[in-house]
């Protein structure tokens, strides 16, 4: 199955954690090239982000591979404070193949990527023709209105 997830990074090295995260990861079938952008929600004063989006040929089922997310973030000593707040190391399931998924910890495809440019520029660059149901337009004509708002 396919499945695509979003990482960000905020605090520390951030070009080491996103490293070590995609070097974990089995199944890579393609990364997409760093974005470095400016925090969206939360407190003032945190550092701008390294995002980038990672498409995965897996096994795992989108439960599963939230338990791997989950595990990724604890490796790279993610600490949960502040809501939206600094971290070393966030992975989001962006859409998986599996989906649509809707329970309270888990939703696919993710709510709120299609707003978010730090989330669709690095997706559109690696699955462009992505176009799940709700969506008004594919990743690549969604980044192109984005890119001037
Ligand atoms: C209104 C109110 C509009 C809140 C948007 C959007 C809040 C996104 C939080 C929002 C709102 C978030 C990253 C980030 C976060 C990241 C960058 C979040 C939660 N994660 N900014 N902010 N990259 N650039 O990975 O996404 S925290
Ligand atoms: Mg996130
Ligand atoms: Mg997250």
């Amino acid at each position: 199955m396919r499945a695509l997830l979003g990482l960000g990074s905020n605090l520390g090295d951030r070009r080491a954690y996103l490293r070590e995260a995609v070097g974990s990861l089995k199944g890579v079938v393609a990364v997409s090239p760093v974005y470095e952008t400016e925090p969206v929600g939360g407190p003032d004063g945190q550092g701008p982000y390294l995002n980038i989006v990672v498409e995965l040929d897996t096994d795992l089922d989108p439960r599963a591979l939230l338990g791997v997310c989950h595990r990724l973030e604890a490796a790279a000593g993610r600490v949960r404070d502040e809501r939206w707040g600094p971290r070393t190391l966030d992975v989001d399931i962006l859409w998986h193949e599996a989906g649509p998924i809707d329970e309270p910890d888990l939703q696919i495809p993710h709510p709120r990527m299609y707003e978010r440019r730090f989330v669709m520029a690095p997706l559109a660059d690696i699955a462009p023709d992505l176009a799940p149901d709700g969506w008004a337009e594919r990743a690549e004509g969604r980044v192109a209105r984005l890119g001037w708002l």
